[in-house]
């Protein structure tokens, strides 16, 4: 990109939106986004914080804070000295996803300057079945919100996610749309904690079709059972994703025993 194309790109009127969040977040997702559609060609020198900040009109802080987030994200690489680079992202580009950290898929998606949406498949209140029972600590006599959603990334089909939740804690799944856990933090019941199982499975028809996937393709199952403060089960999620889109990265440390 030449300097007329950063003047273009950095304007306020192509990144900046009074409701979207914070200044360095939106500035950092439309960086991010072009990064990741390749209009910033891996590579790439990012001008000097001070002239994007001039360019953006915003504070260099802002721009400080949007360029770390980047860094964060792996899209960007600062070199001692000479500046700011778009990283080579390799061929393929998946989607870094830290399984660490407690994110919705909504969440994840817009962080990425990716739109994120659901398409509902079904959503309705059930007696729950043994796995549910289980997992949520249910009797026999208790009802669950279930929801199945396809959920898509830029239009991209990349999950398929079943929810079931106890019914006292979503008692009108219908409410459901883009994100579950947007709902629940309204009420103020979104999990804080979750456990997750990953397996590779292949999928199936009718999946296959509705993911857009040859049928056998390879996928992960990921199955979440999220809990609140007081330790109370409240979502069993089984989804399944995208092999080739996600990339589930896991940080580890070195346990330190005592002797
Ligand atoms: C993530 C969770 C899923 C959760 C959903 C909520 C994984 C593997 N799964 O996809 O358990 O229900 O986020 O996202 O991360 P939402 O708020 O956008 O509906």
């Amino acid at each position: 990109m030449d300097e007329s194309g950063f003047t273009r790109f950095f304007d306020p009127g192509q990144w900046l939106q009074p409701s979207r969040g914070p200044r360095y977040e939106q500035l950092a997702r439309h960086i991010g986004a072009a990064i990741r559609n390749a209009a910033l060609a891996a590579g790439t020198q990012l001008p000097p914080e001070r002239e994007i900040a001039a360019l953006a009109d915003v504070s260099r802080v802002t721009v400080r804070k949007a360029i770390a987030r980047l860094v964060d994200e792996g899209l960007v690489e600062q070199r001692r000295g000479s500046g700011s680079y778009v990283r080579d992202l390799g061929g393929e580009q998946k989607l870094e996803h830290m399984l660490s950290t407690l994110t919705s898929f909504t969440d994840y998606m817009r962080r990425r300057g990716i739109e994120p949406d659901s398409r509902v498949l079904s959503a309705g209140l059930f007696a729950p079945d043994p796995t549910e029972m289980v997992a949520l600590g249910l009797g026999a006599g208790d009802t669950v919100a279930r929801v199945r959603r396809l959920r898509t990334a830029d239009g991209t089909p990349m999950a398929i996610e079943a929810s079931s939740l106890p019914s006292d804690i979503l008692p009108r799944p219908e409410e459901v749309g883009t994100s579950l856990y947007e709902v629940l933090g309204r009420y103020g019941r979104a999990p804080v904690r979750a456990m997750q199982r990953i397996n590779a499975c292949s999928i199936d028809d009718p999946d296959a079709t509705l993911m857009g996937l040859p049928v056998g393709s390879a996928v992960l199952k990921i199955d979440r059972t999220g809990y609140l403060q007081s330790g109370r089960p409240i979502e069993f999620t089984t989804g399944l994703y995208r092999g080739d889109i996600y990339d589930f990265v896991a940080e580890l440390r070195l346990e330190h025993r005592r002797r």
